[in-house]
């Protein structure tokens, strides 16, 4: 059975959601909270100490979404829109703005905050970087509110990996602060997206 590492609430977050949207299982081994880059034996895992990391068989897989996609495809799951579906580019498109245009200043913006010991001046150049991203991530979120007017799903009609995608980064906007910047069809979207039944167990994994 293949193995997913695995830490609370991060972008492991997104298989697992994955997989109980799907009814499926892999072998779960949670690394507890973020002492991952300083343990050799994961490092053994995934040289770059990122989560997650997917290990089926002598195949490795280190990106969120690749995992989401080969295990979707492994199981036939209707989470996947095929290149011969009308809106596939549309999944293409929402899939990929989920982590490269939502999750990167959300991610960069939680490091930031964790650099610690800062000088006045450090501090305000931090700010500064932290208001300019906050700013970026309200326009980048327009175009999700353009989207969902008069949508339920991104694309092809129901849930799929696109909204799995955009879900991790909209449940980070949450614990962030940030749920002022979403506009009303989002926030209905993402409020939809958190109560799915699969995402309350995906986030009760430990
Ligand atoms: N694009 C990768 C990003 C992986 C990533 O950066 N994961 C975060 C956790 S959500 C991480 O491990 N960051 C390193 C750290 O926090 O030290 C993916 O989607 O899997």
């Amino acid at each position: 059975m293949a193995v997913l590492y695995h830490v609370p609430t991060s972008r492991s977050l997104r298989v697992l959601w994955a997989l109980e949207e799907m009814g499926a299982t892999v072998e779960i081994k949670s690394l507890g909270v973020r002492p991952r880059l300083h343990e050799p034996e994961y490092l053994a895992i995934n040289p770059a100490g990122t989560l997650p990391a997917l290990i089926d068989g002598d195949r490795a897989i280190y990106e969120s979404l690749a995992i989401c996609e080969y295990l979707a495809a492994k199981h036939g799951s209707d989470l996947l829109v095929a290149a011969g579906e009308p809106e596939w580019p549309e999944f293409q498109q929402w899939l990929l703005y989920g982590e490269a245009t939502l999750q990167a200043p959300m991610s960069a913006m939680a490091r930031i905050g964790r650099i610690r010991n800062q000088t006045p001046e450090m501090q305000a150049g931090i700010d500064a970087v932290k208001a300019d991203f906050r700013h970026s991530l309200s326009m980048r979120l327009k175009l999700l509110e353009q989207r969902l007017d008069g949508r339920d799903f991104l694309a092809a009609g129901r849930m799929t990996l696109a909204d799995i995608s955009v879900g991790y980064p909209l449940f980070g906007i949450g614990k962030g602060g940030f749920e002022s910047l979403l506009g009303p069809w989002s926030a209905g979207y993402r409020e939809r997206l958190l109560a799915r039944p699969a995402f309350q167990r995906a986030l009760a994994v430990p």
